[in-house]
């Protein structure tokens, strides 16, 4: 049944968890961080995600986080999910389901938080770090990835898109790649997201099927699809 599949298993446990913003921005130093009973939309994913890949939760939870696994100041922070998926991909323990399935791509334009420091608290007053996240942004940028964009996406979702995929929303915001992330949940027949949702303020299962869900918001644009390598 659905409810075997890890992902959807694990995040279901975190329903109603509080949601809090910036957990990972307290403190000058960058650490890992592990603080699953506050989530923000990305931070819910990470701690699921840690938990479903098995063996060390710590160790799963720094090398999904963090570029390459290493802990070396902020930027070194995936804060761009596409940056995020790619490290995944790269170092094998998520699959870029997007890629497989949907022709449409979209060309990277990474710059929202160089050009928005001050919402930041880390780089608000560090030009060093503002440096070396502008440098992020270029290497990304440019960079051509596989969406679906949201008029293809039925209420009933897709044959290849799975319960427990890692759904990730892209936006028109300029500078920006993904909006929002949570995990495809089918309820009869219909494709919901299980997310940390910053309205409602804790984890839930939208009651909405996710299609009408980004028909709700003009800058949603539609949703890249990734999936936990088994
Ligand atoms: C993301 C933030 C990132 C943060 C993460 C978890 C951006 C582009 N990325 O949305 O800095 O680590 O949430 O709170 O704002």
């Amino acid at each position: 049944s659905e409810d075997v599949e890890p992902m959807l298993r694990i995040g279901k446990s975190y329903l109603n968890t509080k949601y809090v913003a910036n957990t990972l921005d307290e403190d000058q130093e960058e650490k890992l961080i592990i603080q699953p009973k506050t989530v923000d939309c990305v931070t819910f994913v990470e701690y699921v995600l840690a938990q479903a890949l098995g063996s060390s939760f710590t160790e799963n939870l720094q090398n999904i986080r963090y570029r390459d696994g290493i802990i070396n100041g902020y930027p070194s922070r995936l804060h761009y999910t596409s940056d995020w998926i790619d490290n995944g991909v790269r170092h094998g323990f998520l699959q870029d389901i997007t890629a497989e399935n949907s022709t449409y791509t979209t060309k990277l334009d990474l710059s929202y938080m160089s050009t928005h420091p001050k919402l930041y608290k880390q780089l608000a007053n560090s030009p060093e770090n503002v440096k070396r996240i502008a440098e992020c942004e270029k290497v990304l940028t440019g960079k051509k990835v596989h969406t679906l964009p949201k008029n293809k996406l039925p209420d009933t979702g897709l044959t290849w898109i799975e319960n427990g995929d890692i759904i990730a929303i892209t936006t028109s915001l300029p500078g920006l790649d993904i909006a929002h992330v949570g995990i495809a949940y089918y309820i009869d027949d219909n494709l919901h997201l299980l997310h940390a949702s910053s309205s409602l303020g804790k984890v839930v299962i939208s009651e909405e099927p996710l299609r009408h869900m980004l028909d709700n918001y003009k800058s949603w644009t539609g949703i890249r699809v990734v999936r936990m390598s088994h």
